[in-house]
């Protein structure tokens, strides 16, 4: 049997190629795209969803026609005729899927490579090599995690293109059942992550307790949180609006209820909630607490709000960086 080739296979090849690509850029699978990373993921979403509707046709319009096509006819008791190899068509089936699996691989390997995925190992081998050459050069150990190492320029890892992480950097502690948004610039710890639209943004993401993960569906991005160790995310926000925040890995009983949300806002807007979580945690709200002295702890200032998200005390005192001593 040769790999048949008639007019009618040739329509059924265009049509099912039309079909394909137009249900990959039809499929409205996704949420809105709101940061630059979304884009690069959804291309490559886009492109498995045609090859794999192109597949599904061509598999299951296999079938459905063989289903007819080679129907027993009525009363015939007979055997098809024994098929012992198939060369040409052997070659095709291995050969096509080695094709799509491979520049799958390597799209995909670019796309998580342009989103900053590769920086994450180059930090830890950094680290790595850097605890090293601390033993020999105590000087150099607190020379930590700066993208623009000469180092990590040397082996070929630089920032991701798209995104510095010069505009916002904030500490995100995931705890059960909780988000906790720190932003050491300006030390406002909130439970929910404001951010400016169109900022280069870090994240540098802590667990306190168990494994939790850092999902933002319209950002495209999902990061661990890993008690230990810290992760870090870089991305830049495109589209104003408010986004969930949820945790990606199964943390315990509550972990369906840990979730919180992003909100992009214009610049303005963003400094206008700086401004007020600064003004709401000034020492002069709570009189009470302010009569100790300018020596008040951030915990001691944020505890009331704290204590409405359902944390306590000794859980902020772990997770804000400006602790007493
Ligand atoms: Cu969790």
């Amino acid at each position: 049997m040769n790999i048949p080739t008639n007019i009618a296979t040739l329509i059924v090849g265009v049509l099912v190629t039309l079909i394909s690509f137009w249900v990959g850029q039809h499929h409205g699978l996704l949420p809105v795209a709101a940061s630059v990373n979304a884009p690069l993921i959804d291309g490559l979403f886009d492109t498995m969803i045609t090859l794999s509707v192109g597949l599904f046709l061509l598999v299951q319009g296999a079938l459905i026609f063989a289903l007819f096509k080679f129907r027993k006819p009525k009363d015939d008791e007979t055997d098809g005729p024994p098929w012992k190899e198939n060369l040409p068509l052997e070659i095709l089936w291995t050969g096509i899927p080695a094709i799509i699996v491979l520049g799958l691989s390597v799209y995909s390997f670019e796309v998580y490579n342009s989103i900053g995925g590769l920086e994450e190992l180059a930090m830890q081998a950094h680290h790595h090599s850097m605890k090293g050459a601390a033993i020999a050069a105590p000087l150099n150990s607190t020379s930590q995690s700066s993208p623009t190492e000469p180092r990590l320029a040397t082996i070929g890892f630089t920032a991701p293109a798209n995104v510095k992480g010069t505009g916002v950097t904030v500490d995100v502690t995931g705890l059960q059942y909780a988000w906790i948004f720190n932003y050491p610039d300006s030390g406002i710890t909130s439970g929910e992550l404001h951010l400016p639209v169109g900022q280069d943004v870090q994240l540098k993401i802590k667990a306190m307790d168990v494994l939790h993960a850092f999902w933002v569906p319209q950002f495209r991005l999902k990061q661990d949180a890993i008690p230990g160790r810290e992760t870090e995310l870089w991305f830049k926000p495109t589209v104003i609006g408010t986004y969930p925040i949820v945790c990606a890995e199964l943390c315990g009983s509550f972990h369906g209820a840990m979730r919180s949300q992003v909100i992009i806002e214009p610049q303005s807007d963003y400094d206008a909630w700086v401004q007020q979580q600064l003004a709401d945690s000034a020492p002069s709200d709570h009189p009470t607490i302010a009569s100790a002295g300018q020596s008040q702890s951030a915990e001691t200032r944020l505890a009331p709000r704290l204590a409405e998200m359902g944390i306590s005390e000794l859980t902020l005192a772990q997770v804000h960086p400006h602790h007493d001593g």
